[in-house]
């Protein structure tokens, strides 16, 4: 029975058992509306609660039903309903009130919840907005500047916050909710007017609108609906019944469109990341109650923090004294700076830093159950220290490098235990971007693997396996990107068009203001005689990119870029001598040349088995690079654009693709089948 109704003393208690979450699927929304006219028809019900069984509250609509032919009561219908009922509702909320679980809840006439609880409209991270009349009913309770906040960013708030707000009426214990929820319901069984949200008034608070909006343009800048979000909160002013048809014509909109098809998808491919195919499933994860990271700089000090943050404590090792220092004074400034924007306070700050012991020697790690090393990029440092840490750490300990590309399986090669040795690829800031990279030895244990994952939930990360290649994922397809950008300047474009066209297309930032911020050196053979490359060019001229002032661009005090004459003039130079001739280049050519060689490489990747299918790709990218989500990822965006529109097109540019391009099979097929990449 997914809906069951228990009566007793008068009050109607109506429980939903919809696992894993209590989506609001269809099966739930007639049960619900059966067991609601029931129990308002039953002369011995005087009030009604409406609960859910398992681990949550209704966490909102089902995903899964959107896009396919309605059927069965509606949601917003089944809400009126729920206000409408001439007996009192009470809503008996824990876990998550999420989307249209708040929805019910707000038609609800009362609301209590148990202090963990959380509350949220989270669909505008799906490209919707609220249908069922929460864009109508939350100004109503809480006003239209918290509703913005609720609604419009997608965060949900504490039930603490909730019940100062006015959003809920009581606080229940966590043992006690059903019981707490049915006493309320038998002290408000008598209370006329019911308390209908929809009745409310609310006040007109344009001064709000306008400031949120200037607040969060950047966090908005592409998106559609969080301007459909607020539209709609501004309906609120209007007669209720003319409000929701404002919410309900977005909603159907945004259903349609395309950037709600690209959220949704990316919903459940940050789920299925999550899933390893093959792993055996005995294979358990395995205890993390200490962790060791060695090198203090920017990576290290950065990968502590995620842990110190969860209180796990953590030995940070760095052999150089003034480095380690500085290294904990910089993750004590972060922490600082964070409390400061009200995100933590200082109690969490102290808290975090006392679990931290730094140490100079490699010994301290003897009992941490995971090492992460996060020493200087080059393969013979990174085995140095992974012979030493192999010897120091105990026999189960698992030893994790956080390369950007070098070969796992040739460091793991050091150790006696390699088995327990994998990738761990943070993203800088390590303490803020969401991706986490798992990269997958010849050798790794499953257990291994599946401790990897477990720890990178407990840390808030979103991890992706990869095998082993140059660069695994993320990496390997920025490179071809990388390489055209660079090829486009020698044509004679400037640098500034080749990043307008990919910032317009929705990166943060291009492929030369990119390479500028990672350092034009990395890599570099460090010998200014040396120059067979733009990037040789550029180094020989002291131009490294933000950190010295000077890259693709010449940047200020406060690194704020302007386009350079003398990088204008070494590239110029360069391109002569090797025979380059300036040519006209369309924006639409910049962006074919710049992301169609990514997709290539993608489909390879895939092809090679580096990542576990092509949602995974658009995890990393959605997650770890900036590709905007609505556009889904790089693989469901070449999807939608047409594999043969690809190819066609990486056939047309062929010539300048450079010797080291082919045409990925995997993609040539696909395009030829007229699929996408998505099975
Ligand atoms: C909405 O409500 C629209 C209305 O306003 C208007 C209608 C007219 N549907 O995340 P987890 C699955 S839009 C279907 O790993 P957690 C999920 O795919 C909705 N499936 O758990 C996964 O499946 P699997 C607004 C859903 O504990 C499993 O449940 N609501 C839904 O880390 C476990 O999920 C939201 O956007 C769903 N709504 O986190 C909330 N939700 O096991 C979306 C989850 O096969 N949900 N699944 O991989 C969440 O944010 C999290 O799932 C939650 C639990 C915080 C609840």
């Amino acid at each position: 029975m997914i809906v069951s109704t228990s009566k007793n003393a008068g009050v109607a208690s109506i429980s939903v058992d919809n696992p894993p979450v209590n989506a609001l699927g269809s099966a739930v929304r007639d049960g619900l509306g059966h067991a609601l006219a029931d129990a308002a028809d039953d002369a011995t019900v005087g009030a009604i609660v409406i609960a859910c069984r398992g681990r949550t509250f209704f966490a909102g609509a089902d995903i899964t039903e959107f896009g396919q032919p309605r059927t069965g009561l509606q949601l917003p219908e089944l809400c009126d309903r729920i206000e409408a009922c001439p007996k009192p509702v009470i809503a008996a909320i824990h876990g998550t009130a999420l989307g249209g679980g708040l929805e019910v809840a707000l038609a609800c006439h009362y609301r209590i919840a148990t202090g963990s609880a959380k509350l949220g409209l989270p669909e505008v991270k799906l490209g919707l907005l609220p249908g069922a009349g929460g864009t109508q009913r939350l100004p109503r309770l809480i006003g239209i500047a918290a509703a913005l906040k609720i609604a419009a960013l997608g965060s949900p708030i504490s039930a603490g916050e909730a019940l100062a707000s006015k959003l809920i009426d009581r606080l229940a214990g966590e043992d006690s909710l059903i019981e707490e929820a049915a006493a309320l319901a038998r002290e408000v069984a008598a209370v006329r007017p019911l308390p209908r949200t929809s009745e409310r008034p609310v006040s007109p608070d344009a001064g709000a609108v306008s400031a949120f909006r200037k607040e969060h343009a950047r966090r908005f800048r592409g998106f559609e609906a969080p301007d459909a979000v607020i539209r709609a909160i501004e309906a609120s002013t209007l007669p209720y019944a003319e409000g929701r048809l404002i919410e309900r014509a977005e909603f159907d909109r945004l259903l349609a469109g395309a950037q709600s098809g690209a959220l949704r998808y990316l919903f459940f491919a940050e789920r299925q990341a999550a899933k390893i195919d093959g792993l055996d499933p005995s294979a358990k994860p395995l205890p993390l109650a200490l962790v060791g990271v060695v090198g203090a700089g920017t990576m290290g000090g950065g990968i502590a923090m995620n842990f110190l943050s969860i209180g796990i404590p953590v030995r940070l090792v760095d052999l150089n004294a003034d480095s380690l220092a500085r290294g904990v004074a910089v993750m004590r400034k972060n922490y600082e700076a964070t409390a400061a924007k009200g995100r933590l306070t200082n109690g969490q700050v102290e808290a975090a830093m006392s679990l931290l012991t730094p140490d100079p020697a490699l010994a301290a790690l003897a009992d941490c159950d995971l090492i992460i090393e996060a020493v200087f990029e080059n393969i013979e440092v990174k085995r140095d220290v992974f012979q030493k840490l192999d010897s120091v750490a105990k026999p189960a300990a698992i030893l994790a490098t956080n390369t950007s590309y070098l070969d796992v399986d040739v460091i793991a090669q050091t150790a006696r235990r390699p088995g327990r040795v994998l990738g761990l690829h943070f993203f800088s800031p390590a303490n803020v971007m969401r991706l986490l990279e798992v990269v997958r030895g010849k050798a790794t244990e499953d257990a291994v693997l599946a401790t990897a994952m477990v720890i990178a939930r407990r840390i808030g990360k979103i991890a992706v396996v990869a095998r082993v290649c140059d660069g695994f994922i993320g990496n390997r397809m920025l490179k071809p990107r990388q390489l055209q950008a660079i090829e486009l300047l020698m044509e004679g474009v400037a640098a500034e068009r080749v990043d307008r066209v990919i910032t317009e297309f929705g990166m943060p930032m291009g492929p030369l203001q990119l390479a500028d911020l990672a350092g034009v050196d990395i890599g570099w053979h460090r010998d200014p005689k040396r120059i067979e490359t733009l990037r040789d060019a550029l180094c020989a001229a002291g131009r490294w990119g933000q950190k010295t002032g000077k890259g693709f661009y010449d940047y200020d005090a406060a690194r704020r870029p302007s386009p350079s004459a003398e990088a204008d003039r070494l590239i110029a130079q360069f391109a002569k001598e090797r025979g380059y001739v300036p040519r006209e280049v369309s924006d639409r050519e910049i962006l074919e040349r710049c992301l169609y060689p990514m997709i290539n490489e993608g489909a390879k990747i895939l092809d090679e088995r580096v990542a576990q299918r092509a949602s995974d790709i658009d995890v990393v990218w959605t997650a770890g690079y900036g590709w905007p989500s609505y556009l889904g990822g790089p693989m469901y965006w070449a999807s939608q654009v047409g594999l043969r529109t690809i190819v066609a097109g990486l056939e047309q540019h062929a010539a300048r693709l450079g010797p080291a391009f082919s045409l990925s099979p995997l993609l040539a097929q696909r395009a030829a089948a007229g699929k996408g990449f998505q099975a």
